[in-house]
C-alpha cells in the first residue's frame, strides 16, 4: 500500500512532488532520471509507455492505479490524497474543480511549449547553443495568455480571492505556477503582468515548493 512518485525534482515531476509536499504525505520518491536511458527501460516502459517522468503509482486497496502526464499526476494526488476540506490544496467544490482542471489544461495547451523554449534559451542551456531569436519569439507569443491570466487574477482580486480558484492556495495555483516560474528571465513579459508576477512569487515561495525542489538534493 502507498503512493510512489518516479521522477527527480529538476523536471516535470516536481509537479507531483510539490502536491505531495503541501499535504504532507508519505511516499516513495523514486528518483528516476529522464536522462541515461533509465525512462527508456522494460520495467519503466511498462509504467509509462512514453517514456516520460514523472508516473504516479497508487497501491490502493482495490489495486494498483498508475498516473502519468504531470498535471494528471498533480490533480490525481490532491484530489485522491488531499482532503476537501476547503483548507488545503483539493478542491472542495466543483468551481474550485472546474478552475483547477481547466487552469492546468490551459497552462500545458497554451503556455508551457513556449515557457520551455524561453527557459531553455535564456539559461538551462549551454551559452553557445542558445538561440536568443527562439526566446525572444516565445517570450512575444506568451504575452497573450498572461494577459488572459491578469485580467483573471484582478477579477479573483475583485472577489476578496489571492489565488485561481479560491481564497486559498489550491492545486489549479500549484499546476500554473509550476510552469510560469518558468518565465523568471522574462523580465520585461513578467513586469508588464505584475499580479501574475506577485502571484507566481508568492507559489514558489511557499515551504513545500522548497521542501519539493530539495528533494533534488535528496534523489
Ligand atoms: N507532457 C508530459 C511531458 C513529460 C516529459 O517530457 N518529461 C521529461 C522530463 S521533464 C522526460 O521524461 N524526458 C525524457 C524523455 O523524453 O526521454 C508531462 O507533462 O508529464
Amino acid at each position: 500500500m502507498g503512493l510512489s512518485i518516479h521522477g527527480i525534482a529538476a523536471s516535470r515531476a516536481l509537479r507531483p512532488l510539490w502536491a505531495a509536499s503541501e499535504l504532507g504525505l508519505d511516499f516513495h520518491h523514486v528518483a528516476t532520471p529522464y536522462q541515461g536511458g533509465a525512462t527508456r527501460t522494460p520495467e519503466f516502459l511498462a509504467l509509462n509507455p512514453n517514456g516520460h517522468i514523472p508516473v504516479v503509482v497508487d497501491a490502493r486497496p482495490e489495486g494498483e492505479v498508475v498516473v502519468w502526464e504531470s498535471m494528471a499526476c498533480a490533480l490525481y494526488i490532491a484530489r485522491h490524497h488531499g482532503v476537501a476540506d476547503g483548507r488545503s490544496i483539493a478542491p472542495a467544490t466543483a468551481r474550485e474543480d472546474a478552475e483547477a482542471l481547466r487552469w492546468s489544461f490551459w497552462v500545458m495547451g497554451e503556455c508551457e511549449a513556449d515557457a520551455l523554449t524561453l527557459l531553455m534559451h535564456r539559461v538551462v542551456m549551454p551559452v553557445a547553443r542558445r538561440k536568443p531569436d527562439l526566446a525572444h519569439v516565445a517570450e512575444r507569443r506568451l504575452a497573450v495568455p498572461l494577459r488572459l491570466i491578469e485580467q483573471h487574477l484582478a477579477r479573483q482580486r475583485e472577489r476578496g480571492e489571492a489565488h485561481l480558484a479560491a481564497a486559498r492556495f489550491t492545486v489549479a495555483d500549484l499546476c500554473v505556477a509550476s510552469v510560469l516560474h518558468w518565465l523568471r528571465p522574462a523580465r520585461g513579459l513578467m513586469s508588464a503582468h505584475p499580479l501574475t508576477r506577485a502571484w507566481v512569487r508568492a507559489c514558489v515561495g511557499r515551504p513545500a515548493f522548497q521542501a519539493a525542489q530539495a528533494s533534488r538534493a535528496a534523489a
